[in-house]
């Protein structure tokens, strides 16, 4: 199926609006800015905005943050560039730690992230205490993925796992709108999930810390939505605005030749 025809039918609010961004700008390129200070973050964001769906962040390794200066570059920049936000927070505790974690502290993710992102570990709990802190929080949508599955070598997100992540998002169609994952996953329940993959890269095949990267035709024929690329952009003192139109065409044109 198209985007356009999954966001007609999609049940989650934030979904569609990803789905929407997608076809308006002709970009499934999430890119990852794991970048180090404020100034270079923004740098980035802004270079490569005009390419993007959406910008996935790990804010706590910002050796500068601050909630004035990050946090609303980074919105200013959403509504300049039309990209959603995704902070990569990975949440892996129980439902009232993780509530607290999105909702609170010096990051308040709840409040600016449009998505973020939690292990299945603890159990449903885990998904059941995010969506309240986000109800609590803001009357804009947020959506949540499921890390269902890791790019990185040995992994033990894999299986019977795997199973139950997909189960437990059956459950909280409105919040958890698709995974991060490798593969694509069928819902007992007529969900239509998206799948964000991460460990794309276009010129290496990893980085010496785990990480394996397959090409951008690769992921999107397996059944990806959306490829998540980082170093591939800005590495090795790589262009930005060059690589990111060059993925972005390439995640264009893979999609079109699957559908
Ligand atoms: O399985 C995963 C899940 C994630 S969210 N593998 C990943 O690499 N990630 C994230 O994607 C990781 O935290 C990093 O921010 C990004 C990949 O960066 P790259 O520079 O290797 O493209």
């Amino acid at each position: 199926m198209s985007y356009e025809e999954r966001s007609a039918g999609h049940k989650s609010v934030i979904a569609k609006k990803l789905l929407d961004t997608i076809v308006a700008k002709k970009s499934n390129l999430c890119a990852s800015a794991d970048v180090r200070t404020t100034d270079e973050l923004l740098a980035l964001l802004d270079k490569v905005g005009p390419y993007i769906c959406m910008a996935k962040t790990h804010i706590d390794i910002i050796d500068d943050f601050t909630y004035e200066k990050t946090v609303k570059g980074i919105q200013e920049l959403a509504k300049k560039h039309n990209f959603l936000i995704f902070e990569d927070r990975k949440f892996a505790d129980i439902g009232s730690t993780v509530k607290a974690q999105y909702k609170g502290g010096v990051y308040r993710i709840a409040e600016w992230a449009d998505i973020t992102n939690a292990h299945g570990v603890p159990g449903p709990g885990i998904v059941a205490g995010l969506h309240e802190a986000a109800k609590e929080t803001t009357s804009d949508p947020r959506g949540l993925l499921m890390l269902a599955e890791l790019s990185s070598k040995g992994s033990l997100a894999k299986g019977k796992y795997t199973e139950e992540c997909v189960a437990i998002a059956d459950d909280f169609p409105e919040f958890v709108f698709g995974f991060i994952a490798q593969n694509k996953f069928q819902s007992s329940k007529g969900n239509d999930w998206l799948i964000l993959t991460p460990g794309v890269g276009l010129d290496e095949k990893g980085d010496g810390l785990g990480q394996q990267y397959r090409t951008v035709d690769e992921v999107i024929k397996n059944g990806s939505d959306v490829i998540i690329v980082g170093r591939g952009l800005y590495g090795n003192n790589r262009d930005a605005v060059k690589e990111a139109k060059r993925y972005r065409d390439a995640g264009w044109n893979a999609y079109l030749s699957r559908i």
